[in-house]
């Protein structure tokens, strides 16, 4: 029950708990510059009371940087920062390096402020992603050309609901969600480089194929798929079934291989299973494989994709070039990335304190997949994910020392597995890393400069703002790799992140006003003059109207009780940053309308009435003047 747990939580912690009072006190008498957070379980973080250590953590971690990340009133930063939204489902834009907040941009959730969830449009997108109110997005991707940034679109996972979804990179809005068939779980997510051929997403619960309530309890029959996805036209089509389940993705830089982690080979479904043997394996997927055996009509059709079996016993993996290779890691690794030149993958332990690297230019000449692995630096405890400076170094985060290990790549390719000579520097940040990132890491091309750790603790850092406190995000300068490390600056982030994505500010084109032409046919422009009200049905009307500041097309339209009311509405304005909103009380209705934009949005007109429309956005001195009435006639 809840109070013996209790009871265990300290008594693990054995003589240890201190208050955090007592515990700062402590740390300064004995002029401690850094303290606690190494002793955190590998699952479950310790709070305070963990042991001073003179390897990890940062509990009174202070900085007076060198370098400044401010970035002055009416200047402008240097490079976007796409941040994942866990569970919030949103992708969030932030100015790097102030790491100043520029925009939310929702993708699984509702979100009142940009009428996302509210206006037909958006509504139908997640609709068609199947209706759900939120997802949990880990993994943002920039579409790429020629295996740099084309700006064009950012795709992202949802764990939570096995979908995909596209953010237009035009208008920083998302415009579809692909609910992946036969995938429970896409948590892995990346764009296969260089030319955005494919959305590629892991599957990681393993489930029936089809889940339609064959095998429930045959669970050495579930299976996890690889699925590549079409970025133009968001359709599944293909996917490749395996042994064991899939965590992370990421490709090579030369369309061919595709490289997940894998926890669980073991297939069980609670724990203890799962973490029975000594070894887990990264699969290497062959693409132009894979493409081939659909072709040749090498696969089962479920539920209107061709799913190959790429499992180690299938024939497809037999002969000389077979659709995945399983190479042995140790005990369930975590992230995978791919370095610059494309040469290594690199697969962080996390259960151990290595990371694997594999050797993309051998893995498909070798017999043996083990033979490819060119590397395995010891870099600390706790390894989650690794990032570049484009100088030959790597990055690493170390979730359970609560640090950044920064190795040399060459060295590691030359030292033994498991020398921890590659290592060239440590720095401690707030507690428990997940995903680091440099800038523009993920091209073949990386800026270095600046990294952020996305730390999932932030304890006594900010205001407490009751028990849920907001994650840690730390900007660290990094230079070009030559000198040490720096941190600079704490930044607060709201539930929960857990990776990003920069792109250089040239990269990346927003309008600053809609474009016409991207909607025609799909929705009217109503122009000042054609507001007007059209009855369409016994019981429907079509009310059209334009806005500008500081008025609607019309003052007031009738309609009757019962009707149901498609309402479209313009901004008409050709001027940047004037955007008009339309509520209407008492009936769910909240549009938000960039200039030149037109949104739609249908409801009922239940009740007999007078409703003031009003607008949502400060757009003038006469606002609150912008005004117009909704009449509701009884029938
Ligand atoms: S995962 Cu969250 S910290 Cu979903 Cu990329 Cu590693
Ligand atoms: Cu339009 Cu306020």
């Amino acid at each position: 029950d809840a109070a013996s747990d209790d009871d265990g939580f300290s008594m693990q912690l054995g003589g240890l708990e201190l208050g955090r009072r007592d515990f700062v006190k402590a740390g300064a008498a004995t002029g401690l510059a850094s303290a606690a957070g190494a002793f955190a379980g590998c699952q479950t973080a310790l709070p305070e009371s963990a042991t001073p250590s003179d390897s990890g953590g940062s509990g009174s971690q202070g900085s007076s940087a060198a370098h400044s990340h401010v970035v002055e009133p009416g200047e402008k930063d240097e490079y976007y920062g796409f941040w994942s939204g866990g569970h919030s489902g949103e992708i969030r834009v932030i100015g790097i390096p102030s790491m100043r907040e520029l925009a939310r941009i929702p993708v699984f959730n509702t979100e009142a402020a940009r009428g996302y969830g509210y206006d037909d449009q958006s509504s139908q997108i997640l609709e068609a992603g199947g209706g759900y109110t939120w997802g949990d997005n880990h993994h943002p991707n920039l579409s790429e050309t020629d295996g740099d940034y084309d700006g064009e679109y950012l795709f992202v996972n949802d764990k939570a609901n096995g979908r995909i979804a596209r953010v237009n990179l035009k208008y920083f809005e998302t415009d579809a969600i692909v609910d992946v068939p036969n995938t429970q779980a896409v948590h892995g997510c990346t764009v296969l480089s260089p030319d955005t051929k494919y959305v590629l997403g892991n599957g990681e619960f393993r489930t029936p194929l089809p889940n339609d309530g064959r095998d429930v309890n045959n669970p050495e029959k579930y299976t996890a798929l690889f699925s590549a996805v079409d970025p133009e036209s968001m359709e599944t089509v293909w996917q490749v079934k395996v042994d064991g389940n899939l965590d992370i993705v990421d490709t090579g830089k030369e369309g061919r291989w595709a490289i997940a982690s894998c926890y669980n080979s073991e297939e069980a479904t609670e724990i203890q299973g799962m973490t029975h043997d000594d070894r887990d394996y990264a699969k290497v997927f062959d693409v132009p494989a894979i493409e081939k055996a659909v072709e040749n009509g090498d696969y089962e059709e479920v539920n209107g994709v061709p799913v190959v079996d790429g499992t180690r016993d299938s024939d497809l993996n037999k002969g000389d070039e077979p659709l995945v290779r399983y190479v042995s890691t140790p005990k369930s690794p975590h992230c995978v990335e791919v370095g610059p030149d494309g040469k290594y993958a690199f697969i962080a332990g996390k259960l151990s304190p290595t990371v694997t690297m594999l050797d993309l230019d051998k893995i498909g000449e070798v017999d043996d997949p083990a033979d490819a692995v060119a590397g395995r630096p010891k870099v600390g405890l706790g390894p989650l994910h690794t990032t570049f400076d484009g100088n030959g170094h790597a990055y690493t985060s170390l979730f359970i020392d609560s640090q950044v290990a920064k190795w040399d790549i060459e060295k590691a390719a030359n030292a033994e597995l498991g020398s921890s000579d590659p290592v060239v520097e440590k720095l401690d940040v707030h507690y428990n890393p997940g995903h680091i990132q440099a800038l523009e890491a993920m091209t073949t091309d990386p800026d270095g400069e600046w990294l952020v750790s996305l730390n999932k603790l932030s304890k006594d850092r900010f205001l407490p703002v009751g028990p849920i406190h907001p994650d840690n995000d730390q900007l660290i300068h990094i230079g070009d790799g030559e000198k040490e490390m720096e941190l600079v600056a704490d930044h607060p982030a709201y539930p929960e992140p857990h990776d990003c994505i920069f792109a250089h500010k040239d990269k990346i084109n927003p309008a600053t006003t809609w474009d016409k032409a991207d909607y025609e046919g799909e929705k009217p422009f109503v122009a000042e003059g054609d507001s007007g009200v059209e009855r369409t049905g016994e019981r429907s009307v079509h009310v059209k109207a334009s806005s500008k500041r500081s008025e609607y097309g019309m003052f007031d339209f009738t309609v009757k009780e019962g009707d149901e009311v498609r309402l479209t509405m313009t901004n008409v304005e050709g001027v940047r940053d004037i955007i008009h909103g339309v509520a209407i009380p008492e009936h769910d209705v909240n549009l938000a309308i960039a200039p030149q934009d037109t949104r739609e949005v249908t409801f009922t007109a239940d009740d007999p009435g007078v409703y003031w429309i009003y607008c949502t956005y400060f757009c003038s001195a006469l606002h609150l003047e912008m005004r117009s009435r909704m009449i509701v006639e009884p029938r």
